[in-house]
């Protein structure tokens, strides 16, 4: 069996045609995930229901024909591991307890417990690595600390992550506790995907962006540093996708800095910026606009071969550049594929 497109491009090599697979690629632009969602009864359950789980990841892979799976699931299952109350409001997304104080950061249970709650995603891990097909390379992901800690202590999702500045800049030491006990949580929790059969994982750091200067290199570099030193010596040559979103300028020295094997892309950098500046030696991922799901025709076809083009000289995996949304057209995804595995 030759090895998965994936995980050549994450070793460093140059492919003629890039693999690809797409952030949130098991969604409600999807009738059939719609379907399966119905039968769970609502998204917790659906997470923690290994059968359906894997059914939502496996979704995408028939109908694209997609280089990769990612684990049907999501970021605010380690917060809720954590001992938080986690629900999620139709129309609106995710709540959460808030944290507030030392007290309450404290009381957290400890790292190595979360496997009593997170028991079920590791029976979807080992569920899918028994039923992908053979060249479909499955990711297993978790949210980097400083992203999870901003919904952990606001309690839902915000426009500026106010609430987590807040509590970083007035009490740097208790934030400093929190952002350690989730870096550990999730070293555990990542540790036993790759156990169960993760062949790569990516920590999803999406508001790394309003981190400025040395809170950057402190809150979205030394975690994510930490947490793939600590896989890499459990878990030899496993490679990691690291997506500080929105980094601009941090985007450079990433993967220098923290060891990872691969840098996601958001939409807001051009291609030829992040060729010249990130994939110098290092694999990229992305980046190509999730509105040209929506939007579709020829501006699609130009976008992704301007990708690919740019991107062609180094290894890259192909993506978009934020998560598919809901009112995506499906045509629009096989369209994109067949421009991109077009001969040049
Ligand atoms: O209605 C539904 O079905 C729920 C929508 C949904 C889905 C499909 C949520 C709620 N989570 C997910 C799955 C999910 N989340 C995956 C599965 C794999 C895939 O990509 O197909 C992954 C990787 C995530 C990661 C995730 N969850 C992130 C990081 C990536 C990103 O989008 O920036 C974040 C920030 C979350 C939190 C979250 N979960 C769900 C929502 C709507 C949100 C965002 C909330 C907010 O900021 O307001």
């Amino acid at each position: 069996m030759a090895e998965k497109l994936l995980m050549r491009a994450l070793k460093g090599e140059t492919l003629d045609v890039p693999p690809a697979w797409m952030m949130r690629q098991a969604g409600r632009y999807l009738p059939e995930y719609k379907a399966t969602r119905a039968q769970a009864g609502d998204f917790l359950s659906l997470c923690y229901t290994p059968e359906l789980a894997a059914e939502v990841t496996l979704q995408p892979i028939r109908r694209f024909g997609f280089d990769a799976a990612i684990l049907f699931a999501d970021i605010l299952l380690v917060p809720q591991a954590l001992g938080a109350d986690l629900w999620f409001v139709t129309g609106e997304g995710p709540r959460l307890s808030t944290l507030t104080d030392r007290a309450g950061i404290d009381a957290l249970k400890p790292a190595d417990t979360v496997h009593e709650t997170l028991n079920p995603i590791y029976e979807t891990v080992r569920i899918l690595s028994r039923e992908l097909p053979e060249d479909v390379a499955l990711i297993g992901f978790a949210g980097a600390p400083w992203t999870v800690a901003t919904y952990m202590v606001a309690g839902r999702g915000t426009p500026d992550q106010g609430p987590a500045h807040a509590l970083k800049d007035g009490d740097p030491d208790a934030f400093g506790a929190l952002i350690d006990r989730i870096t550990e949580a999730t070293i555990e929790y990542l540790s036993a995907q790759i156990e169960a059969g993760a062949e790569v994982v990516k920590i999803f750091d999406s508001w790394a962006g309003s981190l400025k200067g040395d809170d950057f290199t402190r809150y979205a570099v030394a975690p994510t540093k930490r947490i793939i030193a600590a896989l890499k010596a459990r878990h030899p040559g496993i490679p990691v996708i690291a997506f500080p979103r929105q980094a601009g300028d941090g985007y450079k020295n990433f993967a220098r800095e923290t060891s990872a094997d691969c840098v996601a892309l958001d939409n807001s950098v051009a291609p030829e910026w992040a060729a010249e500046h990130v994939q110098r030696g290092v694999c990229v991922q992305g980046n190509l606009a999730p509105g040209h799901m929506v939007t579709g025709g020829q501006a699609l076809i130009d976008e992704v071969r301007h990708i690919r083009e740019a991107f062609a000289n180094g290894p890259h995996i192909f993506n978009l550049g934020h998560g598919i949304t809901p009112d995506a057209d499906p045509d629009n995804v096989a369209l994109m594929l067949e421009t991109l595995r077009e001969r040049r």
